[in-house]
Formats: C-alpha cells, structure tokens, sequence
C-alpha cells in the first residue's frame, strides 16, 4: 500500500481553507483518490472537545505556555489516532491547519520562541511533517471582512489587526524558507481562481506519482 500525501491548509482567518479544502477535496476524488478531509485543533472527539476549550472566549487570561500545550494535546490525539492511520492506509490527508499555525499564532502572534515550539513539535511529531502546504496568503483585513460576517467571535478572532499582521508575516518567513513544500497562494483573488491553482498543484502531485 503506497502512503498517503499529508497536506495542510494554512493562513490567516477568512482566507478561505475550509472552503478551498471542499474543493480540493473534491478535485482529488475526482482523480480516484480516497480522502480524509480534518482539522486542526480538533479531528477527533477529544481533540474537538480541546478546540472548545481553546476558542471559547474567558475572562481568565490564557497564558500563552497553557495555549501551546493544548495545541500540541489536540495534536497528539489527532496525529496518531486519525492522521497516521489514515496515511498509512493509502488516503490523502487534508487538513485545515496544522504546526505551521503553532510557529506562526504562537510563535508569531503570541511571542513563544520558535525553539520551545520545534521541542514540541520533535516530541509530538517525531519526523512527521506535511507533505504539502498551502499557504492562502491574503491582506489580513480582506481575511477578517470575510470571517466577521458570521456573527460572534472566537477567543482568537478577538484579537487585534497588528496580531493577524505578526502571523501572517511568521507564515510568510516560512513559506519562503521552504518553497518546496509550501505553495503560496493568493487568497485575495475570487474563490474560483484560488481553486483553480490548487487544483493544477494537486493534479501536479498526482503526476508525479
Ligand atoms: N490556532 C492556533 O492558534 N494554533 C494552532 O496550532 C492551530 C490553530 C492549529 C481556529 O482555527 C483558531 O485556532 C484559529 C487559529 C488557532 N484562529 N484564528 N483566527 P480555524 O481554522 O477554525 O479558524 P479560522 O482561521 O478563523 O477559520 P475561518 O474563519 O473559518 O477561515 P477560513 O476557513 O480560512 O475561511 P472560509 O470559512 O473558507 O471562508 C470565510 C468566508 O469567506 C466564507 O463566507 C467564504 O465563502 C468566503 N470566501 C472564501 N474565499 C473567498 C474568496 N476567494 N473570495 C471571497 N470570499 C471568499
């Protein structure tokens, strides 16, 4: 049984991941390929029930070390009861967000050094990381006009502008220290043109092998 490819989806809210991990999704289904479509936090019922934990808006402040443990708790359960087992079985992983989100909100958001966070990442991850990410890149105020029109926010889309602005640039750096495994893409073009590019990298993929 060949692997599955692990691909994330990655950006700043509003970009559109969900919506654009549908239409890969269904771009890949086309082409024969079983999928596992999931995200981060969350993918399982436990992790999901940490998801809660972490968005749900408190008058407790979070401290940032508490945040990046739940992170990596979700991670745990998720990598290695869903991500893995699903690889190894031959299906394509889609996921809505994954470490580089760690690097770049609590890395570059909350200022957690990146070296704390690659301990994490060795000791939850081992040598796994994704395959491919695509990094929907958009000017944070297009990605927050989106996303606020759904009404309440989250503990994170409470967060101020120059926030979003820190991330984006950490995921930027990122992308651009890895090209071979980061396709940037910009989000700020209509829906059908951002999936049309995605579509043409993942046909590409599937070329390859
Ligand atoms: N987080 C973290 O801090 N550390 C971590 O390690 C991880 C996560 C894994 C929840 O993630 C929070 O967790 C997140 C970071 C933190 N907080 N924030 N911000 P999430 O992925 O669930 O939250 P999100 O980024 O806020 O998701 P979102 O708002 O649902 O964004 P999206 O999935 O990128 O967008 P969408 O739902 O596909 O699209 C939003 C709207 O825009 C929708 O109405 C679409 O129809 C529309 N849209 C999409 N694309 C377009 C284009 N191209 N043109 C026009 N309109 C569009």
């Amino acid at each position: 049984m060949t692997r599955g490819q692990f691909i994330t989806f990655e950006g700043t809210e509003g970009v559109g991941k969900s919506t654009q991990i549908a239409r890969a999704a269904a771009a890949l289904q086309a082409r024969g390929v079983s999928v596992l479509v999931t995200r981060e936090p969350g993918g399982t019922p436990m992790a999901e029930a940490i998801r809660a934990l972490l968005l749900e808006p408190r008058d407790e402040p979070v401290h940032e070390l508490t945040e990046l443990l739940l992170m990596f708790a979700a991670r745990a359960q998720h990598l290695h009861t869903r991500i893995l087992p699903a690889l190894d079985a031959g299906q394509w992983v889609l996921c809505d967000r994954f470490t580089d989100a760690t690097f770049a909100y609590q890395g570059g958001g909350r200022g957690v050094s990146r070296e704390r966070i690659a301990v994490l990442e060795q000791l939850v991850q081992d040598d796994v990381r994704p395959d491919q990410v695509f990094l929907l890149d958009a000017p944070v105020e297009t990605g927050m006009a989106r996303a606020r029109s759904r009404g309440a926010l989250d503990r994170f889309e409470q967060e101020a502008v120059t926030f979003f602005q820190r991330v984006r640039e950490c995921y930027r750096v990122r992308a651009a220290l890895q090209p071979d495994r980061y396709q940037l893409i910009d989000a700020a073009r209509p829906l059908e043109q951002v999936a049309a590019d995605i579509r043409r990298h993942l046909h590409a993929m599937l070329d390859r092998r």
